[in-house]
């Protein structure tokens, strides 16, 4: 793309972020022994009122301009703070949502205490809150591994590690990193369970990380052999078309009605 084509793409984006066209859909994740829902992450859309639903592949790209990562970063914790503070006061069981967020506005100063007042606005607690950081971006790496989290975390907001094992995979990262749960990129799982070679690397991570007692989320599952070939795993949470595909309104997520389990205490359960 031209520097000008990116230059316009930004613009156009922050204007739709201020013009009400970007809302949140949520995809449940779920356990996988029991298939209760244990939580969901919020995934940006784009209404665009000429090109209809956009998914993030098409604008993504903006993001590397810090003003869209900012905007948009605020967008998705505010709408997703307001989506279940407005869920909490129906009276129905609320469960944590995961965020994406790139690692240089989770860098950036004032995040925490704009995070701690976004969520307490909506009348819910930080701790709904989970933070996706994408394995992919280099400086993931720096904020897992070196406390820089912290003031987070000290406000119940968890960390979350995305697309683990399709960017930089420093298996020596995984032993210091300070997180709560690593979510498999949804690549390993496509061959699986047909090809052994496949089955062969997502079997040794999963057994890795139930090691270091890690929550995982595998993402992607999309068939009914994946998860029957996955339940050797009952610790694991799933996510993917196949348990429910991403949605608009809290709602409409499967299995939101019955009382979510509480996924972090899964691993030590
Ligand atoms: O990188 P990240 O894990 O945040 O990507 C989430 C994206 O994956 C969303 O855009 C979502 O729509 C998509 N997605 C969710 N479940 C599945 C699935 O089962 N298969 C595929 N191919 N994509 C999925
Ligand atoms: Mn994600």
């Amino acid at each position: 793309m031209k520097i000008e084509e990116k230059e316009q793409l930004c613009q156009r984006v922050r204007r739709g972020l201020s013009a009400g066209e970007f809302a949140m859909a949520f995809q449940g994740i779920y356990q996988m022994k029991t298939g209760a829902l244990t939580s969901a992450e919020a995934l940006i859309r784009w209404l665009h009122p000429e090109y209809g639903t956009l998914l993030p592949d098409a604008f993504i790209s903006a993001i590397e301009d810090p003003r869209v990562a900012a905007d948009m970063t605020y967008f998705v914790i505010k709408s997703t703070s307001r989506q279940l503070g407005q869920w909490q006061r129906e009276g129905r069981p609320v469960f944590p949502i995961a965020v994406n967020v790139p690692p240089s506005v989770a860098m950036s100063e004032h995040f925490t205490q704009h995070v701690e007042r976004i969520a307490r606005s909506n009348g819910i607690s930080p701790g709904l809150l989970q933070l996706e950081l994408s394995e992919a971006e280099d400086a993931t790496r720096v904020l897992a591994s070196k406390g820089l989290m912290a003031g987070l975390r000290d406000i119940g907001v968890t960390i979350a590690i995305d697309d683990f094992g399709t960017g930089y995979s420093s298996l020596a990262m995984l032993s210091a990193m300070d997180i709560d749960v690593v979510k498999l990129a949804k690549e390993l799982l496509v061959e699986v369970p047909t090809c052994p070679r496949a089955c062969a690397v997502v079997s040794a991570m999963l057994n890795l990380l139930q090691t270091l007692r890690l929550t995982v989320v595998v993402e992607g599952v999309e068939t009914q052999s994946q998860a029957k070939w996955l339940a050797q795993w009952p610790h694991v949470l799933t996510q993917g078309f196949y348990y429910g595909r991403p949605t608009f309104g809290l709602a409409n997520v499967p299995g939101c009605k019955r009382a979510p389990v509480r996924h972090l205490e899964l691993v030590s359960a």
